[in-house]
């Protein structure tokens, strides 16, 4: 059985893979042509995200031209707050905007279950990506961490560093603490109804953990996630999960032994001897070139890419970039990046 995994999925089983496997971190998206004409037809990012065809398209493109080993659904971390009953807008060059709620009063807003005619829409795209992916390629769901989405919700969408939901997390813990419940919740309820649909593991992009205390980054980070995958795992036993606790730093111990059975993206800050050092031995980890390599390539490239081969040669290990890849890459440095992994390290 399990020599017909594809190579994602063994190594989220545990196994070290002399060439690992390689995806990266929004590869759908405004750096490709072919993402470009078709956000253009689709009108607005959220009728993208709910048109089933659409988003399935968009999943694909980069799968077509790179042959990457995994393919992550096309779809936002607003989509929650949106299925939930909050107005999400998404307007051009300025970011997204989310109807806000900054008291234990305004939670009567949410409502007790996603939306189905909205969610349904996202499980319809996962089957039609499913149906349309080589098998040996991994189809990745995921959620927003319930804190990084919780920023969003506090301040009404982007905010500077995440002062309003830090605020309300500092001055009424128990009423925000009913906030990261609720998205505990909706979190392992979205991610029971992509795998329902066909993912094949999920991740949990929780983004702007970084500026967190460490009492603060147990609380509302790492507890948050380990419930999620708890809640995941009840009703799909062993199921592969990666968590991504973005800025984690001198936190990734505590991180690496709270969700040491699950797979552990790192970003692009994390240095491998020191998440070796710090990690259970055989953790399998995600991660973590920098994005910014890629848009300068050549020398500083290569160098870049044989660093993170050679650091976590000893463990599983899936290559990606420390962050999502940014429009402006040439596409010429994605080509090189995915030779240069798969020719292996150090020639
Ligand atoms: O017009 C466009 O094309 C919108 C740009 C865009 C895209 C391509 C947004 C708006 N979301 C997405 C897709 C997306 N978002 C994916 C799926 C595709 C893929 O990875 O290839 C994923 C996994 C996300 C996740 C996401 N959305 C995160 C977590 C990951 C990360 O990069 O940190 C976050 C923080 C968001 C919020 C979001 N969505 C979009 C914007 C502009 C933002 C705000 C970012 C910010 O606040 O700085």
């Amino acid at each position: 059985m399990g020599t017909s995994l594809g190579p994602v999925l063994r190594v989220l089983a545990g196994e070290r893979l002399s060439t690992p496997p390689l995806w990266m971190m929004r590869q759908a998206g405004r750096y490709l042509p072919e993402y470009r004409e078709l956000r253009a037809r689709a009108g607005s990012f959220l009728d993208l995200c709910y048109s089933p065809e659409l988003a399935a398209e968009a999943t694909l493109q980069p799968i077509r031209r790179f042959g990457f080993d995994a393919a992550i659904l096309f779809s936002d971390i607003l989509i929650i707050p949106h299925a939930l009953g909050l107005e999400v807008g998404f307007h051009e060059g300025e970011g997204p905007r989310v109807e806000t709620i900054t008291s234990p009063g305004e939670l009567g807003r949410l409502k007790d279950r996603l939306d189905p005619v909205r969610v349904g829409k996202v499980y319809e795209a996962v089957a039609v990506v499913k149906a349309g992916l080589p098998r040996e390629t991994a189809l990745i769901g995921f959620v927003g961490g319930p804190w990084t989405v919780a920023t969003y919700i506090v301040a009404g969408g982007t905010s500077r560093d995440h002062i309003e939901a830090r605020l309300w997390a500092s001055r009424d813990p128990d009423g925000f603490q009913l906030l990261i419940d609720r998205l505990v919740a909706a979190s392992v309820e979205h991610l029971s109804g992509q795998i329902a649909a066909g993912a094949e593991a999920v991740q949990i992009f929780d983004s702007w953990a970084g500026e967190l205390s460490t009492a603060e980054f147990r609380r509302w980070c790492l507890e948050p996630m380990r419930r999620i995958v708890d809640g995941v795992r009840a009703q799909y036993p062993d199921f592969p999960i990666i968590v991504f606790p973005r800025g984690a730093g001198s936190k990734l111990r505590l991180a690496g032994a709270a969700l040491s059975d699950v797979a552990l993206g790192l970003d692009t800050a994390e240095d491998p001897l020191e998440a070796n050092r710090v990690l259970p031995p055989g953790q399998a980890v995600q991660g973590n070139l920098d994005p910014l390599l890629l848009i300068a390539g050549g020398a500083a490239l290569d160098r870049g890419v044989e660093d993170v081969l050679t650091g976590f040669a000893d463990r599983p290990h899936i290559f990606n970039l420390g962050h999502g890849i940014r429009p402006e890459t040439p596409i010429a440095h994605v080509e090189r990046l995915v030779e240069r992994v798969r020719a292996g390290a150090g020639d």
